[in-house]
């Protein structure tokens, strides 16, 4: 049998398919061995996505591996750094979420300021019959911190825009155009926001960036909102910041370690929680599924990555 590109992690249906018809793509954690064995010493290409964690030691088991294809635009879980060593190139899947992501973010922001999915439950506990639901967050006008202005980040600028937000960001580097206020730390943006909106690549650069002298500093009518990595926020600095009211709010799409989501965050109508979903539209999913196609496709015969990553 010959394996030479194998899915190491969760893919669409309709991509796996398509992907086993024209590559003969193995499963690898359904291999039984020895099989197991004999398709990673074949191994051209794997297929991963945005959650996948790919370590040296992981990757150490491929000797021939050429491509790392990841279904997702994040590749913080992948060590491309240690892929480079080895001449393994990393594909990922940019630009097509963007819109979907950052819709997402308005999404939690206006749910949470709000209070949306909180009004749904009280209407259905019947609570509406003895009165109206206590006054939210007012959104439209408010002050918008972004962390992380590339492209996502800018999409949400520009959604913002419409809702006459005042918008500034943090980023590792301050953008040449000037558009919007920078902030070198985040401390102070957070500190000049009533919404803070993480954006920005995870791994180890980023890990813990909103902890609890951000949550501090946006303060108890502030909203933070996360579509980026659960690694971004420290998830214990946040469930307290909650908890004692340190921050107003939360919408949070990811979390530290998915599929668990802390219970402190539940059946609170200043927090609304959903599972990793930001791109998981019919529209978005296929065309994140034709570029992962595309690229591997391109790469084994011969001609050069779509959208291929550089470290970070
Ligand atoms: C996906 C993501 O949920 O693009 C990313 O980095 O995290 C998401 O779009 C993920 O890659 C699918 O598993």
């Amino acid at each position: 049998m010959n394996y030479s590109v194998i899915k190491a992690a969760m893919l669409p249906d309709a991509l796996t398919r398509r992907l086993e018809k024209q590559f003969n793509m193995a499963d690898f954690a359904l291999l039984p061995e020895p099989e197991r064995w004999l398709a990673a010493q074949q191994a051209r290409v794997l297929v991963v996505n945005g959650e996948s964690t790919l370590t040296e030691a992981f990757i150490a088991q491929f000797p021939k591996l050429e491509l790392i294809a990841d279904f997702g635009v994040g590749y913080d879980g992948i060590d491309v750094a240690a892929a480079a060593r080895r001449s393994v190139e990393v594909c990922n899947t940019p630009d097509v979420l963007t819109e979907d992501v950052a819709d997402m973010a308005m999404g939690l922001l206006l749910a949470t300021s709000r209070q949306i999915v909180g009004a749904q439950r009280f209407i259905e506990q019947g609570g509406w019959r003895d009165g109206g639901y206590p006054w939210t967050k007012k959104v439209s006008g408010g002050r918008l911190g972004i962390i992380g202005m590339g492209r996502i980040g800018q999409a949400i600028a520009r959604r913002a825009a419409a809702f006459d937000m005042v918008i500034s960001y943090h980023d590792y580097r301050q953008l040449p155009d000037g558009a919007w206020p920078f902030y070198a730390s985040v401390v102070d943006l957070a500190a000049a926001s009533d919404f803070l909106v993480v954006c920005v690549n995870g791994g180890e650069k980023t890990r813990s960036l909103v902890n609890a002298r951000v949550l501090a500093a946006l303060g108890a009518e502030g909203i933070l909102i996360n579509i980026a990595r659960g690694t971004v926020v420290d998830e214990a600095d946040l469930v307290h910041a909650v908890k004692q009211g340190i921050i107003g709010g939360a919408g949070l799409d990811v979390f530290s370690h998915e599929p668990e989501v802390p219970a402190a965050l539940f059946n609170r109508p200043n927090v609304v929680v959903t599972p990793h979903m930001a791109s998981a539209t019919h529209d978005t999913r296929r065309a994140m599924s034709d570029l992962v196609f595309d690229n591997i496709a391109a790469f084994l015969a011969g001609k050069p990555l779509l959208t291929p990553v550089a470290p970070y």
